[in-house]
């Protein structure tokens, strides 16, 4: 039998097991979850071998845990990883069912906000394609990141239920539920000579394990990624009812079931919610007790835990793991305080991802001391013992050492957390790393030089380009060989064929071709745009230090030229805009409704609507990204130097043949070092400029003083005819003890020009795909197996 035979005869008993039907008349949804066991399936016989491998080899263990994974879809990337594309395209067509069809089947595991839920499943994906030991660990939100719906030009958030068919990936593990405890009071007990604390009165929850299986591609190898869902363990027993404990019974099965509802949907936006600690606890509590169940299984022995096995930290979001593994260590493995604080020192690393002050997570002590009263106990101990030595080394320096305190002002402070007892601190960019050591922890710096490093993120490029633009991967293959798969040094030898003609009209082809389908897509949801005119994209979340407004402000400084001049000779674009707001952050969700009144404006006025178009992409996830990006021609990466930490959504636009436009922040200074600044459009204050500029920086001053920015302004106040004021934004620019706080105005006219280099360069279509050719060449340095090939070496000492 062929394989094709064999996949189509598994997928066809797949069929009638579960759902009673054949291949001819199986429905979109019962057809895709079989085709997904049939992978599921093959995923799981080599998950096996290799959990023996793990276990006979004492292999050293990476656990990567994260309040995030923002997975996607995982069809196409497992069909792909196993090599079983074309067999799986092939026995679909026979059965008259595209394999494309079959793929909108499936919900996105939106179990992320942003950039670091996404690295963190690129990273999963590199980790298995290495062949490293590693496992992820998370939470099985019932609902992931919301639906953003745009009802008259505003966004509404809906839920999102994506477990109705995502739950095909997933693994239940009964035999490995774990207990979390929160609340009651501990009792200080004398047992054999020792003082052993112990929980009382506490509200008992179930963690039950969901396991993904991620596999790597071009090897045997699986990683796990462990997702954690809350179970109460109390069943609701009417006979409580008759004592009157029925409402308590109640009220401690909501509280348990409710831990793993919802994914919080803020980035950076942090509020000290008692729910999100609980959350936090929840996944790292049965995270910690699994790592450690099992290596005494295997071991027998906690002395050898810190050479076996490596905690990555994804921010301080799981900084809970350090009191946890102490709790663990001295109350239930009777270790002394100095022998826990040595393995878990030795163990626990900490990736940072942003430099926002704001969001450098602090909790209320009193959460603590009333939901993880033993947690509280040992972090008051943790930091006791810290300052103490902080004093021997600098006595009387009474700033510095509150500055670097663990507890302060009734707040437990995170990231000091993190640093203290981490071995290794990293940020995500070489300027993010940088400003870590220069800024945000200089202290530490100081205490520990050799602490702090850095990680340059990087994108799964197998997903980000041989998947969603496959036509690209071929002609990438015909010029320098399919090495690039898992070489990302090998996209270099792609630089050459930027000379070729012939590469650069096919470059533009596969562009176009990319373009109209993502047309195609843009019409089904109410969007008619002009091929032929420059795609120019911004998606990300909405933020104002990312500058979606600043974007706007020259749209419109481009809205006030053309009607100046109707018979000028523009450049035709389509301005591409997808983003999520924090449902609660109202600046952000102004912006939305702006673009969406700039639209609409420009839409109704035909003089300009030949010239530019702007859209706003409902429910930016994913999925959607992954339509997006092999159609871009010109990237808009224009934080405020200083602010962006790395972003990866640049990377992803860079491999895929498109030009940047942006400022030297996070990793845009490293794509510019890759492809030269004669290949990228750079603009604006440099990180370091920031700060000085700012001193004597005064909006209004330009305001009165710069007839274009006064001209654009206006324009915003006066409105856009919907009856939508916009006064807000542009007092937010102009007035208040801040204005104007991310520089906007400051970068205006550097932006304009930037962009009218763009339009030079697009009217060159040789030296556009040139450049494009280049920038793609560029680009392997930011692929998720270098990043984590150095997180391999460095940090986790296991290649
Ligand atoms: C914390 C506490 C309470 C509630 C929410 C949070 C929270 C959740 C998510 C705080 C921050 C985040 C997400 C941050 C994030 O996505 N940062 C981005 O990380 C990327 C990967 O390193 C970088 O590329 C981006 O520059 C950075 O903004």
């Amino acid at each position: 039998m062929t394989h094709r035979e064999q996949l189509r005869e598994e997928i066809e008993s797949k069929l009638r097991r579960h759902y009673g039907c054949e291949l001819a008349e199986a429905g979109r949804v019962e057809l895709f979850r079989a085709c997904a066991l049939v992978l599921r399936d093959r995923l799981a016989a080599r998950a096996v071998r290799e959990q023996e491998r793990r276990e006979r080899t004492h292999a050293r263990q990476v656990h990567y845990l994260s309040l995030e994974f923002l997975m996607g879809r995982s069809f196409l990337n497992n069909a792909f990883n196993l090599g079983m594309l074309e067999d799986m395209k092939e026995v679909l067509a026979a059965a008259g069912v595209s394999l494309n069809d079959l793929l909108e089947a499936e919900p996105d595991a939106g179990l992320g906000n942003g950039g670091l839920g996404r690295l963190a499943a690129c990273y999963l994906d590199a980790m298995a394609t290495l062949g490293l030991a590693a496992t992820g660990y998370s939470i099985r939100y019932e609902h992931g990141l919301f639906k953003q719906l745009i009802v008259e030009g505003q966004q509404i958030e809906l839920p999102d239920s994506w477990l109705d068919v995502g739950d095909v990936w997933l693994l239940p593990r009964m035999d490995e539920v774990r207990e979390v405890r929160y609340g009651g009071h501990v009792i200080e007990e004398w047992k054999y000579g020792y003082m052993q604390p112990r929980l009382e009165g506490y509200t008992p929850v179930l963690a039950v394990p969901y396991d993904m299986l991620i596999g790597g591609y071009g090897t045997e190898n699986v990683c796990t990624l462990r997702l954690w869902s809350a179970k109460s363990p109390v069943e609701l027993d009417l006979n409580l009812f008759s004592r009157g404990e029925y409402l308590k019974a109640l009220e401690q099965h909501a509280m348990a079931e409710v831990i793993s509802k919802i994914l919080y949907p803020d980035d950076k936006h942090i509020e000290g919610k008692s729910l999100r600690l609980k959350q936090q606890y929840f996944f790292v509590s049965a995270t910690v007790q699994d790592i450690i169940a099992k290596h005494k299984e295997l071991h027998g022995t906690l002395e050898n835990f810190a050479d076996c096995h490596v905690i990555q930290i994804n921010d301080t979001h799981p900084a809970m793991v350090i009191p946890e593994l102490m709790r663990i260590f001295m109350d239930e493995e009777y270790m002394s305080w100095d022998d826990a604080w040595a393995i878990v020192t030795r163990c626990v690393a900490y990736t940072n991802h942003t430099i926002l002050p704001e969001a450098l997570e602090q909790w209320p002590q009193s959460l603590f001391e009333n939901n993880l009263p033993r947690i509280w106990a040992i972090l008051h101990e943790i930091n006791e013992r810290f300052c103490r030595e902080l004093w021997q080394k600098y006595p009387g320096d009474f700033l510095r050492i509150s500055r670097m305190a663990i507890l302060a002002d009734g707040q437990v402070r995170m990231a000091n957390l993190s640093v203290a007892a981490g071995f290794r601190v990293n940020g995500v960019s070489a300027l993010h790393s940088e400003i870590l050591r220069k800024r945000t922890f200089r202290d530490y710096a100081e205490l520990w030089p050799d602490k702090f490093t850095n990680v340059t993120n990087g994108i799964a490029h197998r997903r980000w380009l041989c998947e969603c633009n496959p036509a690209l991967t071929e002609l990438l293959t015909e010029c320098i060989g399919d090495g690039f798969l898992t070489d990302p040094a090998a996209f270099l030898d792609f630089a050459k064929y930027a000379d070729d003609a012939s590469v650069r009209e096919r470059l533009a082809k596969i562009k176009h071709a990319n373009k109209e389908r993502l047309a195609k897509f843009l019409r089904t949801t109410g969007h008619v745009v002009d091929i032929d005119a420059m795609f120019d994209v911004q998606v990300k979340r909405l933020h104002e230090y990312k500058r979606q407004l600043l974007n706007v402000l020259r749209i419109l400084d481009l809205y006030l030229r053309i009607k100046d001049n109707p018979g000028g000779d523009f450049q035709p674009r389509v301005f591409l805009f997808g983003a999520k707001a924090f449902p609660g952050y109202y600046m952000a969700k102004q912006i939305i409704r702006l673009i969406n009144s700039v639209a609409a404006f420009i839409d109704a006025d035909p003089a300009v609507s030949r010239f530019i178009r702007v859209v706003f992409m409902e429910n930016y996830r994913v999925t959607l990204a992954e339509k997006i990006m092999p159609a871009a021609e010109l990237s808009e990466q224009i934080s405020t130097a200083g602010k962006e930490a790395s972003g990866t959504g640049n990377m992803k636009f860079m491999m895929n043949g498109a030009l940047t436009v942006g400022t030297l922040d996070g990793a845009n200074v490293e794509m510019c070092e890759a492809v030269g600044e004669d290949n990228m459009f750079i603009f604006g204050l440099r990180a370091d400029e920031v700060g000085a500029y700012k001193e004597r920086y005064s909006p209004s001053k330009l305001y009165a003083s710069d007839p274009s920015i006064r001209a654009v302004l206006d324009l915003i106040e006066h409105g856009f005819g919907d009856g939508v004021s916009y006064h807000d934004i542009v007092q937010s620019l102009l007035v208040g003890a801040n204005p104007d706080e991310y520089l906007l105005l400051a970068d205006f006219h550097s932006y304009v020009d930037a962009q009218s280099r763009v339009d030079a360069v697009y009217r060159d279509p040789a030296r556009w795909n040139r450049m494009s050719a280049l920038n793609i060449a560029g680009s392997g340095r930011f692929c998720a197996d270098r990043a984590v090939g150095e997180y391999a070496r460095n940090i986790w000492r296991v290649l």
